[in-house]
């Protein structure tokens, strides 16, 4: 049988589209609820191969999914570099402290080994061994940009000033942090990889809030160096672009196969702008509409969606009060096409 996931990203014809759903395994799930309740804390229910394993899987075993992502946070890995960090009950991350100068990065660097983050590879295995072979494995961390703008912020923000201020009062030295997460991350994906990742996915989800001169600047070189790095391991790369429609174009030259749009982004101007395989975009909003509705809306997305290198998805991950019949009629709506 083959892999639909895998082939779309290579450009391949596929008798319909992929899809997978951004943050498929999660709160909307009762039996993640379960799970998570059982864990005792998300961090336990990560670090858990087991836990994560099963996490993993339980919206594959529901729906007719293209593809697994691994479950796991944009923010586990930068133990490995020494950040420390909570995920309090019902809430995004926290840090324990922000990075408030330069000084508190002169210092940073990639691990020496990955050996910390041993249950994510084992989780990997696990899930690989249980998926069959049409269904894809993606392993995944979170962009430079959007790494700095948690350990700049200390929290989620919707507009990312503190991250937005360092990057105009400190701009080499907040270059050379994120050339040091790009090595990081290149590693730490790269190790996810050798696990049984079958593509990766780097999630630049606030990649919106720069301008497009400043994204070329300041996060390019960085995406750059990521990018290039995973060039042998012969896997689809794809870059999640958050808020990104003003970016297209300076993502264009980036090597990487796929770009991941959201709701506000024009897919066949994506695909246009980039000449790269296209991902997304529904606005996670729809699935709260009433069945007819959501498969209208699919079906609009599909219509404007290029009819090779194209893979269904959200535009930004799913919330966790989602209607499940929502999520069918999406999944239905996509396997009837055309
Ligand atoms: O299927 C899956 O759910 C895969 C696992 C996954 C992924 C890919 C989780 C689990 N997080 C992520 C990526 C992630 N984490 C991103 C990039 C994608 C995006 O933009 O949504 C970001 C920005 C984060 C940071 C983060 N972690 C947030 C965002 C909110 C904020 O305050 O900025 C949140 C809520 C978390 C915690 C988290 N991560 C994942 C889950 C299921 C949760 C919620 C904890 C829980 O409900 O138990």
């Amino acid at each position: 049988m083959v892999n639909r996931f895998l082939a779309a990203c290579r450009k391949q014809k596929v008798d319909r589209p992929p899809v997978w759903i951004m943050r498929q395994a999660g709160r909307y799930l009762p039996e993640y609820r379960a799970l998570r309740e059982k864990a005792g804390s998300f961090l336990t229910l990560c670090t858990n191969p087991e836990l994560a394993a099963e996490a993993t899987l339980q919206p594959l075993r529901r729906f007719p999914l293209d593809a697994a992502i691994i479950f796991s946070d944009i923010l586990l890995p930068l133990q490995a570099l020494g950040v420390s960090f909570q995920f309090p009950d019902n809430g995004g991350p926290r840090l324990a402290q922000a990075f408030a100068g330069p000084e508190d990065w002169a210092e940073l660097q990639a691990p020496a080994s990955w050996e910390s983050m041993e249950p994510v590879a084992q989780a990997l295995r696990i899930v690989r061994q249980a998926l069959p072979p049409e269904v894809a494995l993606i392993g995944f961390c979170g962009a430079p940009w959007t790494l700095a703008c948690y350990l700049l912020e200390a929290r989620g923000s919707s507009d990312w000033t503190k991250a937005r201020i360092a990057a105009h009062r400190w701009p080499s030295q907040l270059q050379k942090l994120l050339s040091t997460l790009a090595h990081a991350m290149g590693e730490y994906v790269a190790f996810q990889v050798a696990a049984g990742a079958q593509a990766v996915q780097v999630f630049d989800s606030w990649a919106g809030v720069l301008p497009p001169e400043q994204y070329q600047e300041l996060v390019v070189p960085a995406l750059e160096r990521l990018f290039r790095s995973l060039e042998g391991l012969g896997v689809p790369r794809i870059l999640y672009l958050g808020h990104g429609s003003h970016l297209l174009r300076t993502v264009a030259a980036l090597p990487l196969e796929v770009v991941s749009v959201d709701w506000r982004t024009d897919l066949r101007k994506a695909a246009r702008l980039t000449g790269k395989v296209v991902q997304g975009n529904l606005d996670p909003a729809v699935l709260f509409a009433s069945e007819t509705e959501v498969k209208r809306h699919t079906k609009a997305m599909l219509q404007r969606a290029p009819e090779v290198g194209y893979i269904a998805n959200l535009g930004h991950g799913i919330w966790p009060d989602t209607p499940i019949a929502g999520v069918e009629a999406f999944l239905t709506a996509i396997q009837e096409n055309p």
